[in-house]
């Protein structure tokens, strides 16, 4: 038999499929052909090399797992300290490897638990830590020199850092044996994340002081984790995730560099975290294409050690690929997401749980998730041989492709004066949410498909149990102990310390060890912050959400046509456009949900008001005043809908204005429906809903007579 050409494939699929075009493009632009052999691999000069040896592509490890299994690292936390370490230690005893700890949002936010500003958010989100006496609950029982922590703080990252050491120290460990990793990554927070503190400068300077301190004093704790995960979340196609993220981590480097440190004393220690999203091959493809790319940037400038070169991560599982409806799918997904973060390589991975669209996780769904990743690395066999996919022409070529597409984005970022710049000039952001508004259209309309949301949907679904937490308990204990504290604490030590602090954030001092006296004097981690605020500012943005291209995916459509027909025929009546505030209160920046949601109504033409991160009830109910909105949409993604939306609808009630109408979207569980409704909520959308629906229902409150949606099927 004659060997067959490429050719004669193509010939044979081509009649197969009776000429169509079966090739694929991705968000990122990649152009997916139904086929890739050896001529998009070797015949191109691609040559992954070997594991262990740089540019590390196939893993940073020579034996990878088949010496030492990633670690099971769940990212978990929720009300006070002393759950919180129950939770740890039951789940340690299951099978997990490391800990990580995630914060309240007023922790987050530089806020105790007993500030005005974060009634809502104590213990919701996270756990709340207001001082070094939290902390040692947290890890009570748990050995801080056999057991490697990372904590996601960014904001409030000086007393937390501080809090860690002191409760290390005070358990008789010190700093030098600590493991771990602090995710200190400020870029991604101006971009995408939003529990920043200070204004971009100070910022920057915070992050240097703690490369410094931790190089000096904290050898084996891993000072960064720069994180594409959030732009992931955001909506950022794996080119851009990729891009922005070695681009943030240059950016380090070289402020770090600036202070003076050597490369090599530093780099070793830098780590990063990415998401995991549902395009199998294309997230193998970008764990191999980060470690590439890294290796590249930190050759030009000028590492010398291969371990500075070297790109270390932790992955996480997407949560926003995972769905409210049917949510048992979610474990399906998850272990799908799980597979790829492996099989590319990660040192650490955190799994979501089936309930991620609705609530912190339980027990029950916490013990699914964990096993997810224990069963494969102890029954699939994944851990037996060392980057298994390398060599797949596809994966090679992908891979490939990413690192191009990615470069010339870094390229660019660079050639305009560095990441830091890029940030405050927002086209990072801006291109993030463009990705983020397009893939909203494609799965409203229905072309990207999402199981049991927009096509094989149950009629109805069956309630599930979810994590509650009782928020004004939580604050309550917060604040008792906080008051202890402070009776029982050397004032004028501590006033001292925190002095010594503001001062030292003036110029000269290490910001996080002059903390790390304040935490000994028990300050607390308001005062800790307050000290830093009253030099660097606390800083504000506005939101500037995209326009035109959730319409311009719409374009044709017979049910848009229809709302903007609506939002015509209401402008007409009330002589001018239907307005609505787009409000986040509370501590809560998760904004891709509520950017998405302005940029589809301005398209739709509705005249939109995007209200500012982190208000008050009362100041959103100011802001619909004096915009006199016809409704408000209160966007809720952290637990707060209880307490925040209810006192918004009385405040607006007291100033004679109940006839603004309440909407409210996000992260609801349904079991918050019937509270939410008797409280005056006139519609909930929860994940998974349809924009353009949404639009149908407001326009019916305001009046219009708009048909339902099953009234114009094709
Ligand atoms: C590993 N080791 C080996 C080996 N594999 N040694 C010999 N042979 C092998 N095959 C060694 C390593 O070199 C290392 O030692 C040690 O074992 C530990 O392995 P590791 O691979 O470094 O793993 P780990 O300690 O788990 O560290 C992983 C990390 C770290 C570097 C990525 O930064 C990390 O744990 N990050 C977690 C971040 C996280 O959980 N974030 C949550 C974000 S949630 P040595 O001496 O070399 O160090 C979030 C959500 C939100 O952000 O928004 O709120
Ligand atoms: N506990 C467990 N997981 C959490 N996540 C966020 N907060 C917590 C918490 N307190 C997870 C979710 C979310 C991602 C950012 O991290 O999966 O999508």
């Amino acid at each position: 038999m004659t060997k067959k050409t490429l050719d004669d494939w193509r010939a044979l699929a081509d009649k197969e499929v009776k000429g169509r075009d079966l090739t694929w493009e991705t968000p990122e632009g990649i152009a997916v052909k139904p086929l890739y052999t050896a001529e998009d691999t070797s015949g191109k000069g691609i040559d992954p090399g070997l594991p262990g040896f740089g540019p590390f592509t196939r893993g940073v490890k020579a034996s990878m797992y088949a010496g030492r299994p990633w670690t099971i690292r769940q990212y978990a936390g929720f009300s006070t300290a002393e759950e919180s370490n129950a939770f740890y230690r039951r789940n340690l005893a299951a099978g997990q490897k490391g800990l990580s700890v995630a914060f309240d949002l007023a922790t987050h936010r530089g806020y105790d638990s007993d500030h005005p500003r974060v009634v809502g958010d104590v213990g919701k989100a996270g756990v709340a830590i207001d001082s070094v006496e939290d902390m040692k609950i947290l890890f009570d029982q748990i050995p801080l020199d056999e057991m490697s922590v990372s904590m996601t703080m960014n904001g409030a990252v000086i007393p937390c850092l501080a809090f860690y050491i002191i409760a290390a120290e005070e358990q008789g460990v010190s700093q030098e044996k600590l493991s771990g990793t602090i995710q200190n990554d400020i870029l991604k927070e101006f971009m995408v994340r939003n529990t920043y503190i200070y204004p971009p400068a100070p910022s920057m300077r915070i992050i240097s002081d703690i490369i410094g301190y931790t190089s000096e004093h904290m050898p084996k704790f891993n000072s960064i984790s720069i994180s594409g995960y959030h732009m992931h979340e955001a909506g950022a196609t794996a080119v851009q995730e990729l891009a922005f993220t070695i681009a943030d981590g240059r950016e380090y480097a070289k402020q770090a560099m600036a202070t003076g440190l050597d490369i090599d004393a530093f780099a070793g220690r830098l780590s990063f975290f990415f998401g995991i999203g549902m395009n199998f091959f294309m997230e193998v493809a970008k764990l191999r294409a980060a470690r590439t790319l890294w290796h590249r940037v930190m050759t030009d400038l000028g590492a010398q050690s291969e371990r500075s070169k070297m790109l270390r991560t932790h992955c996480q599982t997407s949560g926003v690929s995972l769905t409210e409806q049917d949510p048992y799918n979610n474990v399906i997904r998850t272990t799908i997401e799980a597979m790829a973060a492996t099989l590319g390589g990660t040192q650490s991975l955190h799994t979501n749980a089936l309930d991620e669209a609705i609530a912190l996780p339980t027990d029950f769904s916490a013990r699914i998730a964990r096993n997810t990743q224990i069963v494969l690395q102890e029954e699939a066999g994944i851990t037996k041989v060392v980057d298994p996919l390398g060599g797949s022409y596809y994966v090679e070529a992908l891979t490939d492709e990413l690192v191009e597409k990615a470069w010339e984005i870094i390229e660019k970022v660079d050639a305009e004066g560095g990441m830091a710049k890029a940030v405050a000039d927002g086209w990072p952001k801006a291109m993030i949410e463009e990705a983020a508004a397009g893939r909203q259209a494609a799965v409203d309309k229905g072309d990207a498909v999402i199981v049991g949301v927009n096509k094989y949907r149950l009629p109805e679904e069956d309630p599930m149990e979810t994590l509650d937490i009782d928020n004004a308990k939580v604050r309550q204990g917060q604040i008792a102990r906080l008051e202890k504290m402070r009776a029982d604490r050397d004032e004028a030590a501590c006033q001292a310390a925190l002095k010594a602090l503001t001062d030292g954030a003036k110029g000269g001092g290490n910001v996080l060890a002059l903390a790390v006296d304040a935490a000994r004097q028990r300050a607390s981690l308001g005062e800790i912050s307050d000290a830093m605020e009253a030099v660097f500012g606390r800083y504000e943005t506005q939101p500037t959400p995209v326009k035109g291209i959730y319409g311009k995916a719409y374009e044709g459509d017979a049910r848009y046509a229809m709302v903007i027909e609506g939002v015509d025929a209401v402008s007409q009546r009330l002589g001018r456009k239907p307005k609505i505030l787009v409000a986040k209160m509370g501590q809560d920046g998760h904004d891709r949900g509520a950017n998405v949601v302005s940029s589809a109504f301005t398209d739709m033409g509705f005249d939109v008001i995007s209200g500012p991160l982190f208000q008050t009830p009362g100041e959103t109910r100011d802001l619909a005043l004096s915009e006199n909105v016809d409704a408000v949409g209160a966007s809720s993604l952290a637990a707060g809908h209880k307490t925040l939306i209810p006192e918004l609808i009385n405040l607006l009630k007291e100033a004679g204005r109940s006839d603004i109408k309440i909407f409210a979207g996000g992260v609801i569980p349904a079991k918050d429906y019937e509270f939410l409704r008797k409280s005056g909520v006139v519609g909930i959308y929860g994940p998974g809903s349809n924009i353009v629906e949404c639009a149908a229902d407001i326009l019916r409150l305001l009046g219009h007579n708009m048909p339902p949606e099953e009234e114009i099927a094709e």
